[in-house]
This record gives structure tokens, C-alpha cells and sequence, in this order.
């Protein structure tokens, strides 16, 4: 009865200890829906072992201040500039690989099941003059990250539609970004996101990635205030 009531209570201790912890968000797709664009294999790795160690590298960095879990991982990002010292780096790379992964995944859908529609289609044509323009764009922007990081479409605070990308897990929240303004779509540039398929052909990788966005998301994301 005691051994019992000690794993009750440990139960019941380890429920409130992660209570408001980061979580690894579900993935919406099965590993292999991306195929032949993104393999499983990849997709396995990179959600389960490389965003998985963001978030409990994240969850790790805030153990000392608990009080700090109470935030959305948009506050903690956008605040870096106003926590403990001890934290900020941890928090810049963990909290911005949690974020940058999570939005990745939610603009991504199986070939063919969230095509551009024709409004989405104008709404690259007026901002970047056509498609094929707005598409070699963020390649060339792909490409133009040296070493790692991200490929970003954002929603200027002005509205405009704008194309940039940022070193290692930054984005465009953080205080000390040179671009600001709110995802609309990512490319996650890091070797780990296409190496074990595409090798170092980064070029060859981002091509294929018009297959698997999420349109119909983006579009949604374009469209809201
Ligand atoms: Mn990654």
C-alpha cells in the first residue's frame, strides 16, 4: 500500500512538474506522405530526433525559472532580449528550432492535396510579379544561406509579401532579426533536412519542395488580419 501511494504521489508530482512544459506538436502526416520529395526516413529523423531535442533542450534551458512556461514560445521569442542571461542563448536556438519546425511542418501536405489556388496564384503575381519569379526567388534565397538555416515567405507589418532567410534557429520574431514579420511559409535549410536523400544537392532539394507545400495554409495565413 506505502509502494503504492509512493507511485501515486510521484504520478501525480511529475503531472504538475510539466504542467505548461513545451510539447512536440502532433505531425499532421505520416512520415511517408511527402514521398518521393521528402523521405520517410528523413521525416522520421528530423521530427523525432532533431525537433523532439529543440523541445526538451527548450523545456531543459527553463527548468531554473519555471515561471517562464506560463509564456506562448511567441512571447519567450519575441522577449529574448528580456530574460536571464544564463537562458537567452538556449532559448534563442531551442525555442526557435521549436517554433521554426513546427510552423514548417504546418505548411506541408502530401503532393496534390493542397494545390495553389487561383487567388493564391495572384496574390504571388502581385507581389512578386509571377510564380516562377516568386519560386526562383526563394530558391536563389535557399541557395544564399551559407551554412544553416531557414528560408522565410513574411507578412511585412506593412502587409507586404517579402522574401528572406535566417542564420541557424533564428526567425523573424526575434528582436535582433533583420527582417521582421510573421511566417507565411519556411524551408528548413539545415543539412539535416535533405542530406540523407538529396546529399549536398540543397539546389535539387528546394525544387522539389514546391510539391509538398501546403498552399491552402498559406493562403489562409496570407489572408488573415
Ligand atoms: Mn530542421
Amino acid at each position: 500500500m506505502k509502494q503504492f501511494k509512493t507511485v501515486l504521489f510521484l504520478l501525480f508530482a511529475t503531472s504538475v512538474l510539466s504542467f505548461g512544459q513545451f510539447k512536440l506538436p502532433e505531425l499532421q502526416f505520416k512520415y511517408s506522405a511527402l514521398e518521393p520529395y521528402v523521405d520517410s526516413t528523413t521525416m522520421y529523423i528530423h521530427y523525432n530526433f532533431h525537433h523532439a531535442a529543440y523541445v526538451s533542450n527548450l523545456n531543459k534551458a527553463l527548468e531554473k525559472y519555471p515561471e517562464l512556461y506560463k509564456k506562448d514560445i511567441l512571447q519567450l521569442i519575441q522577449g529574448l532580449d528580456e530574460l536571464p542571461a544564463d537562458i537567452k542563448t538556449a532559448v534563442r536556438n531551442n525555442g526557435g528550432g521549436f517554433y521554426n519546425h513546427s510552423f514548417f511542418w504546418s505548411v506541408l501536405a502530401p503532393a496534390g492535396t493542397a494545390n495553389m489556388s487561383p487567388k493564391m496564384e495572384k496574390i504571388l503575381v502581385t507581389n512578386f510579379k509571377s510564380v516562377d519569379a516568386f519560386k526562383a526567388e526563394f530558391e536563389k534565397a535557399a541557395l544564399g544561406r551559407f551554412g544553416s538555416g531557414w528560408v522565410w515567405l513574411i507578412k511585412e507589418p506593412s502587409g507586404k509579401l517579402r522574401i528572406t532567410s535566417t542564420p541557424n534557429q533564428d526567425n523573424c520574431f526575434m528582436p535582433n532579426a533583420e527582417v521582421k514579420g510573421r511566417p507565411m511559409l519556411t524551408l528548413d535549410v539545415w543539412e539535416h533536412a535533405y542530406y540523407l536523400k538529396y546529399r549536398n544537392k540543397r539546389a535539387d532539394y528546394a525544387k522539389a519542395f514546391w510539391n509538398v507545400v501546403n498552399w491552402t495554409e498559406v493562403e489562409k495565413l496570407i489572408e488573415q488580419k
